[in-house]
Order: C-alpha cells, then structure tokens, then sequence
C-alpha cells in the first residue's frame, strides 16, 4: 500500500488506479477462461465496485478487468492490490502470477519483469460465494458484499535487495524506546549492501550487509523527547530505511496500550472509548470509498465527540487507518467473520483462510498507532464447547503475528460463552430494547445482562459494549413513538448510553451499532432475513446511507461530548 505519504524515493512506483477494461463475464468459472477469448465490452474504474454501478447492480458472477503499464524489461516486479472482492487471479503478459481470497486485505503478486516494456495486466475478479473457493465470504452474513477491485493497485519495481515492509514496535513508551524491524527479500547474492537507517528526518544509523537470501534485521532506538501518540495529541514519527538501492518510510507513534485490571491504558493513562461499528460502504460507491467519504465519515465521527470506531465486521481501508492516526481515532481491527458455526469454525480450510486474513490484516495495520485493539470472528458460536479449539488456535495466531496489542471478540453470548477467558477484553453484543424488550424494560436488561457478565467473571477486565442500537428509518416519524421511528432509536440509544456510563458501571467502551445505515443481504435464510431489513438495508445508523442525520445523531454527540470532558 502506498498510503498517504511517500513510502519510496527511490524506488519506482507507478498508480495504476483509473480507467480498466472491463467485462461482466457473469456465470462462467474461471477454470474455464481463455484469456485469448476475452471480449472486453465496457471499462470500470479502479478502484470500484462493478457491482454498486447501475449497470452491474446486484450482478454476481465472474468478471475481468484489464490494464498495461510500462516496466523495465527484465526487472523484478510486484504489483500489489490493496484489495479485490472477493476473489482475484492475477495474470501478467498471459501467464498465471497468483491468486487471492478474500477481500479485505492487500496482497502482492511478484514476476519477473517482461521482455517487452510493457506489461499487460488482467485480473479475474469474482463476487460470488463459493465456500470452497472463499470460505471467509458467506452468503448469510449481514451486509452486501460487493465485488470487483475495491482498493488501490500499485506496480513497484524491485532492485536485487529490497524491503518488504517495516516494523515498529514500541518497547517503552516512557523511555521513547521503539524497535524497528526490517523485513526484506534478496533476488542476487550480494555483498556489502548498505543500510541506513533515519529516524524523523535525522540519520541515526549506518552499516553493511551481505544478504544472500531473505530475512530480518532488527535494531531499537531511544528517541529522546519524541512526542507520544494519544487521542488528544496524535503525535507521528517517521523511519526512513535505504538498503542498496532500495528504500522505504513508514509512519509510526510511539504508544503502548496495555490492559491493567478493568482498564485498558494507552501509556498508563486509563481510555474510555466512545464510538461506533463503521462498516466501509456507500449506495453510490459500494465498499470503494473515495477519500472524500472517509474524510466526511471521520469528520461526522469527531463531530459526535468519538474517539473509536469497531471496524465491523472485516479490515478497514489502510487510507482510513491512516486518517484515524492523524486524528486520534482508536481503531478495534477485525478479521472477516459474521456469525460462523461450530461447524465452520471446525473446518480446516475456514480456519486456514482466517489465518491468512488475520496475518494479511496485522502486517498491513501494524505501524497504525490508531489501532489498538485486533478482534476476530463477530458473534462466532463461542457458546459451543467444540468451537473453542478455533479460538484457541486464531486467537494464538494473532497473538504470534503481534504481542504488543490486547485480543477481544465481541460475542453474542453473555450468558453461556466457553472462549470468553482466551480474550484480553471482554466484548458484548446486546440489543435491549430492540430484539427483546421495549424502553421500560431495557435499562434493567442492560444491568441484568451486566451482571451475568461479571458472575461469570468476566468483568475483572475491560468491558466493552461492542454493539447495542436500534433501528430507525430515515424521515419515519410518528406520534406512537414505535419501533422504525426516529424518536424511538433516539431514546433508544439515549437509554443505551446513560445506562451503560452512569456511576458504577465502569465499562471501557461503547461501540454503537452502526454508524450509518447500509445495503444488506436480500435473503430469508438468515437471522437478518430481508423482512427484518426494510428497504433490503440494515437501518440501524444514526445515519442513512448518505450520512444524513437522523434525530438520535444530535443525542448521542450530546452524550458522548459530555462523556468526553475530562472527569
Ligand atoms: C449483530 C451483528 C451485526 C448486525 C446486528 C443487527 O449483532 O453483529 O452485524 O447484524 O446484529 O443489526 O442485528
């Protein structure tokens, strides 16, 4: 990803974001694809979602997309997608060079340079599902999935020594003590292989390599006096790395979050987080947000005096991630997963693709100060005994892809959940007042479903509420007050977030469900069947679709400013 600032001086990378060829090829496997035989009809723009255009609306099958960029003949290659929904097989020049599942996350793809100066690019893209294909995208999950390439594409072209990425972790925030890790790849034997290292534009290290094959070097610096990240004051730094003829710059804060007790610490002070679950989707745009929306969405966010955002239910935008540590935005990072089953989460190639996700997920969100908390698998079926092996085992997994952040899951089972103690923060789903009970009775569901929390114990950690709301529909209001009014969410939510802060309660968090309201599944074989989903959306946001307010928007940034004001 090449994100919002430079990565590279030196090395050469070329945008291929535009206009692409295009054609809807519809209900064809990709098996079966001649690239020869490709009759490219129309052309969409990358990135997009063919499917949220009005053309393709509501279109699933297979589809191609086609562009060329100048390269270098001979030199080593590495395109990198930053994300393609929610199935992709790359071919360069007409030979195969890789494919990916799942839509989420950035991926490279390396060849060797063409002889020619030109490389013709296709990519396969598919938005079907297909669980043997793309066991992470099911049909029954509670939000439309589009399809087609939904984040940036990019051609570098690599040197014979070259970084893959670059990692830092900070040691101790006290002492400004930050570890910097640098992963790179070797294609020649080399000797004497220069590394320089600076640190916020100041040189501060200097040696020689021989790397004759891929590996890591790894060193930690002491930076004096350098600012701390925080919500209130989010302060970056930068690491420039060279190595022969190769370079990289990644932005960093240096903060360390820790859970002590019931609280959860961003450099020893206690945070309370106040927000929402965003889900990355627009009518208009489908999952490919142009960088305006995400502004405006971040800017509605502060508006309401939010600090944290639950990025429901897959990895968000590395540009959103981006805008968060630039404004002091906590991000909780989560793996796709939506309600999986026993069953699923006891299936060797559900598993393996999860791990891929969460791997794919942390190597490109590491170096986000934002992000403080990595989550996994939304109200997975934590309640039965046989699922517990999957969380010991993913959970595991992203404790060995980084050690340096707390792991949460919001579960929907307050009452009988069996993987609740693999977490570091506990996280409920509850939806008082909505799918059970009404305004009077919902302030004592929420301390009666407290209450079983801590009981069972879980409560000697941080607390978060990872989703409560409601749903109202925009412009419905009513003099009965009724469920899909305006007026009834805002009291809702009202009743949800006094509640949940008045004395006593010390929760960590809220993250209300949902931000805005977006397109879902048109399905009846599902806990969210479309006779539950008005209009084929879920209309839980404060929001519609197009971020405009409804009443209980102006209630929860009265809450939340009044929240946010130091005690
Ligand atoms: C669940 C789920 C959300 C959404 C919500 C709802 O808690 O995690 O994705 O489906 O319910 O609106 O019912």
């Amino acid at each position: 990803m090449q994100g919002r600032y430079p990565r590279h001086d030196l090395r050469s990378v070329a945008d291929l974001c535009g206009t692409w060829d295009f054609v809807f090829l519809g209900d064809c496997r990709p098996e079966d694809v001649r690239l020869a035989d490709i009759r490219f009809d129309d052309v969409m723009a990358v990135p997009g979602c063919f499917d949220a255009t009005p053309a393709y609306a509501g279109k699933r099958g297979l589809a191609a997309y086609r562009t060329s960029a100048p390269v270098a003949a001979g030199q080593n290659c590495r395109l990198v997608l930053d994300g393609v929904q929610h199935w992709g097989r790359v071919f360069v020049n007409g030979r195969l060079c890789g494919e990916h599942v799942g839509g989420f996350t950035s991926f490279a793809v390396d060849f060797a340079g063409p002889a020619s100066e030109r490389a013709e690019i296709v990519i396969l893209v598919d938005n079907r599902f297909d669980a043997a294909r793309c066991p992470i995208h099911l049909p029954y999950y509670d939000w439309y999935q589009f399809g087609g390439i939904a984040r940036g594409v990019w051609l570098h072209q690599l040197p014979s020594v070259w970084i893959d990425r670059v990692q830092v972790t900070t040691v101790d925030y006290a002492t400004r003590k930050v570890s910097v890790v640098v992963h790179y790849g070797v294609s020649t034997d080399t000797n004497d292989t220069q590394l320089t290292l600076s640190l916020d534009g100041e040189a501060v290290h200097s040696e020689s390599l021989s790397p004759h094959q891929g590996g890591t070097w790894e060193r930690t610096f002491t930076m004096k006096d350098a600012d701390l990240w925080s919500p209130a004051s989010p302060h970056l730094h930068s690491v420039h790395v060279r190595l022969g003829e190769d370079d990289f710059r990644q932005r960093f804060g240096i903060r360390q979050v820790q859970v002590s007790g019931k609280q959860l610490l961003m450099n020893g002070q206690p945070l309370r987080l106040l927000g929402f679950c965003r889900h990355e989707a627009h009518p208009e745009f489908g999952m490919a947000l142009p960088q305006q929306v995400l502004i405006s969405d971040l800017q509605l966010l502060k508006d309401m005096g939010c600090n944290f955002v639950r990025g429901s239910h897959y990895p968000q935008d590395g540009r959103f991630l981006d805008l968060c540590d630039e404004l002091g935005i906590c991000m909780w990072c989560e793996s796709v997963g939506w309600q999986n089953t026993a069953e699923q989460l006891s299936d060797a190639r559900f598993l393996d693709a999860q791990k891929l996700n969460i791997a794919e997920m942390i190597a490109a969100a590491y170096n986000h100060p934002s992000v403080i908390l990595w989550g996994l698998l939304n109200e997975g079926n934590s309640h039965r005994p046989e699922s517990r092996p999957a969380y010991e085992e993913l959970i595991g997994h992203i404790r060995r892809c980084d050690a340096s952040r707390p792991v949460t899951f919001a579960s929907n089972h307050p009452f009988d959940d069996v993987c609740m103690d693999l977490a570091d923060v506990t996280s409920i789903n509850m939806y008082p007042g909505w799918y059970h009970g009404n305004l009077q009775t919902m302030a004592g569901d929420i301390d009666m479903i407290l209450g079983k929390v801590h009981e069972r114990g879980f409560g000697d950690r941080p607390v978060i509420i990872s989703e409560i709301g409601g749903a109202a529909i925009y412009g419905c209001r009513d003099w009965n007050h009724q469920r899909w009014t305006e007026s009834y969410q805002a009291e809702l939510l009202e009743t949800a977030i006094t509640r949940l802060f008045r004395d006593g309660m010390a929760v960590t968090g809220i993250a209300l469900w949902q931000f805005c309201d977006i397109r879902t599944l048109d399905t009846m074989e599902s806990s969210c069947s479309i006779l539950g989903r008005p209009r084929g959306f879920n209309n839980k946001g404060v929001m519609d679709e197009y971020r405009r307010p409804k009443q209980s928007y102006e209630v929860v940034k009265r809450l939340f400013r009044q929240l946010a004001r130091p005690v």
